[in-house]
């Protein structure tokens, strides 16, 4: 029996994989006078391994040569997932290896100057990868929405006159032991199932879209660099503190100037050390939208490292925006800037029509535009971290985020096991690692809905809490739970406590009745038993847009609305006392895998997958707005109802 890409193929990988290590930084790839950055996005052959083993790729090689010679090929563009961009079912349904390739001229300056670091990097890739430059491995990662790069300057030097060959295998295969989890089952009765019939079955309720889902590009640094930046900010009075830590790779001594920029780019403090604190006198805070009339506000770090190697030296600027702000909680409130924040926002997907989970700016720039529309201050990652040019918009336009790593659908006992802790580490360590200076970043989220009833999950989320504290001590931590009260393992470590429920529809379906009674003892009981502020992470229903009935029935825009209604009127009790958010299921309709609850994906949006509005998102709009009048300043700009 074989595993596609499980056992015979990831598990023999794995054996001399490069795990994923975070001993360097892994800062976005941007230009400046020292950096280039060359995006590779576009179209790339194309070749998924329909071998029964799915080993072919392997047993053959593909990577020596062009993909072309080896096989047929489509184009695929990149960043994509590759399910929904051909007819063909098998692709969709696709598990195992799939083979991209591309041929990349590198500027000869790249080349010729020794001094020059050229890495390549892919944002992601979902959810197992191995990258070959000219037939030569260069790095393989576990995980399917966190970057990872190579460094390839002396590969691409071996032979200047040939063009840069870039292979990337990427395997979709999840196990009990990856991040989400899942298994292969394989249907042995052949008087039902044809010879070597399989399923991946998953315990998530989003379809398990494939392939390079977010930018790949090559870009420069000189030898000696910037290797990372951290930054924690504070204030005091009108004074802002930023503490900051630089590394440098590739020399043992730098001469480091460090400036921190306004808005209009003048210098508010500087400094040469490695590390220290930055006051900035009269300081600008960071603040959410809608809690301040110039919300998201950044200054810029700029990190000027030079060295001197005789006969030159060389010079790396990187230059990281930097949002003053603080985060605390307390039993009853999440403070920012030490004032009471509520959270009125939406969960949402990477997920669309065509590109699935691929990075896609129109989409990007149409979210914000609709979330401002809305009211929303926040939303959360549900249930990934999303590509960091979504992090920067957040910070940019002050929407507040709660960073969720891959951790759903752990529901079976295995996957509370050593091996999948210790990857669950490892992923907290490259989320932490990744989007720790982002001001909109207000508390991680390391897993959704886990079994926290189970004996080994208290275990677990104990020490995976810890682990994350001990990362960011700045950061409140919690994971997202559906679990009773009463049988929660993991609640006690927890600094949020986060509900997800969906009274009247997976509890009492058709009875919106029993909402205001269950919904209330909901957070008596949580709160009753852990004096901890509470989130409500998810509630909502499905409703299939055009559908309508009155009195209302499950799965009409009214029963959608009516359900939110009723969960708001509760709220409105709650949020004087210690609820402090309420993140409606889900902003937009998304894919997901088929069954007999779904049809054609998941209705929960307020939004249709195309964007459009049902008319649960008009309600939550005049709420939204109410709130933001109530608990924060509205910006100069806006008009209630807002109308931009
Ligand atoms: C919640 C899950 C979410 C689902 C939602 C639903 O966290 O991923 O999509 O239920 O069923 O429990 O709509």
């Amino acid at each position: 029996m074989f595993l596609p890409g499980g056992p015979g193929v990831l598990g023999a990988l794995c054996l001399c994989a490069v795990f994923n290590t975070v001993d360097s930084g892994m800062l976005f790839p941007q230009e400046s006078s020292s950096r280039e950055v060359k995006e590779l996005n576009g179209l790339w052959d194309f070749r998924a391994d329909k071998s029964p083993n799915r080993n072919q790729g392997f047993e053959r090689a593909w990577y020596k040569s062009r993909l072309a010679e080896t096989g047929p090929v489509i184009d695929m563009p990149v960043p994509a997932s590759y399910n929904d961009i051909t007819q063909d079912p098998s692709l969709r349904d696709f598990t195992g290896w799939v083979w991209y390739e591309r041929e990349v001229v590198v500027p000869a300056r790249w080349v010729a100057d020794e001094g020059t670091r050229v890495v390549l990097r892919v944002g992601s890739a979902h959810y197992y990868s191995i990258v070959w430059v000219n037939g030569v491995k260069v790095t393989e990662h576990e995980g399917g929405h966190l970057p990872f790069e190579a460094e390839i300057g002396s590969l691409i030097r071996k032979d200047p006159t040939t063009p840069c060959r870039i292979t990337i295998a990427v395997n979709n295969t999840l196990t009990l032991k990856t991040l989400p989890p899942g298994t292969i089952q394989y249907m042995s009765d052949r008087t039902k199932y044809p010879d070597g019939f399989f399923v991946q079955n998953i315990y998530f309720d989003f379809f398990n879209y494939a392939g390079i889902h977010r930018p790949v590009l090559l870009y420069t640094t000189p030898k000696a660099y910037v290797d990372d930046i951290t930054v924690v900010t504070d204030f005091l009075d009108n004074t802002g503190l930023v503490k900051y830590t630089v590394s440098v790779q590739g020399a043992t001594t730098a001469t480091l100037k460090v400036t921190l920029m306004d808005k209009d780019r003048h210098c508010v403090a500087s400094s040469s050390d490695q590390s220290g604190v930055l006051k900035v006198v009269d300081v600008k805070l960071w603040w959410p939208y809608l809690m301040h009339e110039n919300p998201g506000y950044l200054y810029s770090l700029e990190v000027r490292q030079s060295q001197t190697f005789l006969p030159r030296s060389t010079q790396d600027v990187y230059t990281l925006p930097v949002g003053i702000r603080t985060v605390n909680v307390t039993s009853t409130q999440f403070l920012i800037n030490n004032k009471p924040f509520y959270f009125h926002g939406v969960n949402k997907h990477e997920d669309s029509d065509i590109r699935g989970k691929g990075l896609d700016w129109p989409l990007i720039v149409k979210d914000f535009n609709l979330m401002k529309w809305l009211g929303a201050n926040s939303f959360r990652t549900s249930h990934y971290p999303y590509a960091e040019e979504i992090l920067q918009m957040c910070d940019r336009h002050g929407i507040v985020v709660i960073d969720e790593c891959p951790g759903v659908g752990i529901k079976d006992i295995r996957s509370f096991g050593n091996a999948s802790l210790t990857h669950h580490l490892a992923v907290m360590d490259e989320l932490v690692r990744r989007d720790k200076n982002h001001p909109s970043v207000v508390m991680w989220s390391v897993a959704n809905e886990p079994a926290a009833e189970m004996p080994p999950a208290e275990y677990y989320f104990k020490t995976l809490i810890k682990h994350t504290k001990g990362l960011d001590p700045t950061r409140p931590v919690t994971y997202i739970t559906d679990s009773n009260y009463a049988r929660d393992k993991g609640a006690p470590y927890v600094d949020v406590i986060c509900v997800n429920s969906y009274f009247s529809w997976y509890h009492d379906p058709g009875h919106l009745e029993v909402i205001p009674i269950q919904l209330n003892t909901q957070f008596e009981n949580w709160y009753g038993k852990y004096h901890k502020p509470i989130i409500q992470s998810e509630y909502g229903a499905d409703a299939v847009p055009g559908l309508h009935s009155d009195p209302p029935m499950m799965f009409t825009e009214e029963y959608q609305n009516v359900v939110l209604q009723k969960y708001h009127d509760v709220f409105d009790q709650k949020r004087k006392q210690y609820v402090i958010g309420e993140l409606i299921w889900n902003f937009a309709d998304f894919m997901t895998a088929q069954g007999i609850t779904r049809v054609v994906g998941n209705k929960k949006g307020v939004f249709t997958r195309q964007r459009q509005p049902k008319a649960a998102a008009f309600i939550l709009k005049e709420r939204y707005w109410r709130l933001a009048n109530e608990t924060g300043i509205l910006p100069p700009w806006t008009k209630y109802p807002c109308s931009l």
